[in-house]
């Protein structure tokens, strides 16, 4: 019998509504909905690619534990109480924070996971926690924390109705638009250019978005804050700052007009690498468009000032009266308003052992956990849990990060893949795929350009003797409760009923009440028709509640309801950025690469998004390939200060002259891992490049981008 179920795919930040076409238990086909209001039918290979995942005959699909060198299956009774045991044995031994807690990106795209993740937390009771945020978007959280008070509330760019987009640092045709759920951005981009408005995109590499832009400028890795220190400049110097409605609740502009005044486009050009007229220019062009929306994303993020950069993507949004106004950068009022509920955003409660850095939204830098795990001493990391996350491959130095998992005495992972990280754990507790539970996006309704719930039923009822990530966690949390000696009776009785409701239902419980509470839902008036997870599930397409509006100062999240324009610590941290206009810069700089067949480090064991052409490849102008005698198709070494590596070339006037690109999320010909497709498309791991000493010393985030590296042809006595 054929049915169709729709959903939403939770490959990428995009969450395109997609049709699952089934033949009895077969997926006969998968496709965009094009009565999905958001993506209209849109939708990628990936999309695809759920069925490989579906059938992975790798996937996990029962827990097994490492006797040795060898696996063995074991019943999930014996799993939770191994992993919990396990755990709770460092913990007793060398107390709470020798258990440390990592979580990954897929974290987000899982509802199970996002809303039963603080419970395991909470159970291993640690201020040792990692994720994958402090890889990524930190800088712009950060800022968020500071100017606007929470954490959540991130500006979006309304790409639907402006008339003029700056794009630093991200490439939204290929990754599909990041902290901006936009699915279908090449069409949406293509609008902007079709109501005769500009797309200007900054990048050291001309990008496949760069391709389609108006304007393209190479740009020095990691410049990006001077050049839009520069805009603002500019800006100000010109008389052009208008705020906007805005402007009655914005403090600080005439410390940040002060403290900018130095960052001329002529005092910046040379080390930024685009003309001072052209800085003009693009100034110019942003202040007058009659709306205008910066957006920068991991090419912005991932560098030693990316706090920096984020925080005057802000500035430069707001004196251009570009904030919170069609057209402009907006805040979604998703229906389940996490920012109301989460509150005002702590930091700096305690900081890392051994770098000092302070917890962010309770987490530390994952640019850290190898020395934590590595240095002995009070604090040491001993045992570690991780949840969808692959930080050997996803984070600095993962080889190092690797051999320090190898040493601890107790690693269990919640994943579906025996890959780099997971093959060092104890136990693996495999929970269901993506097509096997239900799902509603929690955590991208909060960059939904449009605001569009939409609740996703699980495809397939999940096999006997399957577990969700939200069982998982919740029966994990509760063994580990019980295993440090349980809090009471009356807690412990509660945390039975929880037990025996079901974690999957639970979920759905909170979902609906966070839904009745939120902004569309009927609150206390019950006569009144809002949002319920009822209503979602009976409008299979989801339900459109229109584009972003105009929300503040009542939506502000500070209790003083005002913006900080110039908040402190990046007022201070300023001195820092002076000094960079006189270092040395390096010869050559490494940056990464995203390709639309991949999703990070665990896309590669899917057939269909691994055919073709070999993608870990070396992009290299060949300006720089002439002088070290370096062909195109040859091998090269790539060698950083802390590892070395072998890889392919390809020379390419893409790249800026000065920089090199590599994709991130390779390196799978492991020993003990068990993705026999990845592992013939193996590649190697940029991040066995990247360094872990290098972080944004504000947020703690990772310094991915502008690695300083040598190349030279592989074979030639190059130590490796
Ligand atoms: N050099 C460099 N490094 C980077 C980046 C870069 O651009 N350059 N990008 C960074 C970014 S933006 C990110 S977000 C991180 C990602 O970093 P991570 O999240 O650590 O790594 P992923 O590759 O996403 O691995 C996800 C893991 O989750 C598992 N998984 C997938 N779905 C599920 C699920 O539903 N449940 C469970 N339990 N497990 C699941 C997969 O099997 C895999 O093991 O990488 C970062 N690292
Ligand atoms: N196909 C695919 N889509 C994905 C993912 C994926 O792995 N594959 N991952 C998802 C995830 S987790 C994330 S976080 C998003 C990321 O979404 P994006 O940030 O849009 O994706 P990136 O490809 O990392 O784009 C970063 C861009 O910054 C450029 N860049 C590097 N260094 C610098 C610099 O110093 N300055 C400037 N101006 N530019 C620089 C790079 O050349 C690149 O074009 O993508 C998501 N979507
Ligand atoms: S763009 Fe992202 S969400 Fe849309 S189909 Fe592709 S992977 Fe899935
Ligand atoms: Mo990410």
């Amino acid at each position: 019998m054929e049915r169709i179920v729709y959903r939403t795919c939770t490959f990428c930040e995009a969450c395109c509504g997609i049709e699952v076409h089934l033949d009895g238990d077969r997926i006969r086909v998968i496709r965009g909905d094009s009565l999905d209001p958001l993506s209209r039918g849109y939708f990628c290979v990936k999309a695809r690619a759920l069925r490989d995942l579906h059938e992975d005959p790798d996937r996990l699909r029962h827990p097994i534990k490492r006797t040795g060198r060898r696996w063995e299956r074991i019943s999930w009774k014996e799993a939770f109480a191994y992993a919990a045991e396990g755990i709770f044995t460092v913990q007793r031994q060398h107390g709470k924070d020798a258990a440390a807690f990592y979580s990954g990106e897929p974290v987000t795209h899982n509802l199970g996971a996002t809303l039963l993740m603080e419970e395991v937390v909470a159970a291993l009771g640690t201020s040792k926690r990692f994720s994958a945020n402090s890889l990524d978007q930190f800088p712009k959280q950060l800022v968020s924390h500071w100017m606007y008070g929470s954490s959540l509330f991130m500006s979006v760019p309304d790409v639907d109705r402006t008339a003029h987009m700056l794009l630093i640092g991200a490439n939204p045709l290929v990754s599909n638009g990041s902290l901006m759920t936009a699915p279908g951005m090449p069409q949406r981009l293509r609008r902007i250019k079709e109501r005769g408005g500009r797309i200007i995109v900054i990048d050291p590499r001309r990008s496949e978005t760069a391709r389609i832009a108006d304007e393209h400028h190479f740009v020095r890795p990691g410049a990006d804050p001077l050049l839009i220190a520069a805009l603002v400049n500019t800006i100000i110097a010109d008389g052009r700052v208008r705020m906007g409605h805005v402007r009655s609740f914005v403090d600080g502009f005439e410390k940040v007009k002060d403290v900018l005044g130095g960052f001329t486009p002529e005092a910046v050009a040379e080390r930024v690498g685009i003309a001072s007229t052209t800085i003009r220019s693009i100034a110019a062009a942003f202040a007058n468009a009659p709306s205008a929306v910066c957006y920068g994303r991991m090419g912005i993020s991932t560098v030693r000032f990316g706090t920096t950069a984020s925080w005057l993507i802000e500035v430069l949004n707001i004196l251009t009266g570009n904030l919170d106004r069609p057209g402009g950068a907006m805040f979604p009022d998703p229906p389940v308003d996490l920012v109301r509920l989460q509150g005002e955003t702590q930091r700096s409660r305690w900081h890392s052992r051994l770098r000092g850095t302070p917890e962010f939204m309770g987490e530390l830098p994952a640019a850290t956990l190898a020395e934590e795990i590595e240095e002995p001493g009070e604090g040491q990391v001993r045992a570690l849990l991780t949840l969808a996350g692959n930080p050997v491959l996803s984070s600095p130095a993962g080889q190092r990060l690797s051999d320090a998992l190898g040493k601890l005495d107790f690693m269990a992972s919640i994943d579906f893949y025996l890959n780099e990280t997971t093959r060092h754990a104890n136990v693996i507790l495999p929970p269901v795929g993506p097509l096997e539970r239900d799902h509603f996006d929690i955590v991208f309704q909060l960059f939904s350009v449009r605001n569009v719930p939409r609740w996703s039923p699980a495809v397939f009822s999940p096999p006997p003797d399957a577990l969700s990530d939200a069982e998982i966690m919740l029966a994990l949390a509760s063994r580990l409760r019980r295993a440090h000696g349980g809090a009471g009776v009356v807690i412990s009785l509660a945390e039975r009923a929880l037990v025996g409701l079901g974690a999957d239902r639970i979920c759905r419980l909170i979902v609906d009440l966070a839904l009745r509470v939120g902004p569309h839902g009927s609150g206390l008036r019950l006569w009144r028709d809002g949002v319920t997870v009822r209503r979602l599930r009976e409008a299979s397409h989801g339900i459109d509640l229109g584009p972003m509006e105009s929300c503040l100062p009542r939506r502000l999240p500070a209790k003083s309801k005002k913006i900080d324009l110039a908040p402190r610590e990046l007022v201070e941290d300023l001195a820092r950025l002076r000094g960079v206009m006189d270092e040395p810069t390096a010869e050559l700089l490494l940056i990464g690469r995203r390709e639309v067949r991949t999703v990070n480090s665990w896309s590669h064991n899917l057939p269909s998004l691994v055919s073709g052409p070999e993608r870990c490849v070396l992009h290299v102008n060949p300006a720089d390939a002439a002088p070290r005698r370096i062909g195109s198709g040859t091998r090269v070494v790539v060698t950083s200060r802390v590892g070395a590596m072998e890889v392919p070339v390809r020379l390419t006037t893409s790249m800026m002259p000065g920089v090199v690109s590599l994709p991130h999320g390779y390196g799978h010909r492991v020993e003990g891992s068990q993705m026999r497709v990845a592992a013939e498309h193996a590649g190697a791991s940029i991040n066995d490049l990247t360094d872990p000493c290098e972080i944004d010393p504000l947020s703690g985030n990772a310094v991915l981008s502008g690695v300083p590296v040598r190349v030279e042809p592989a074979g030639k006595g190059a130590a490796l």
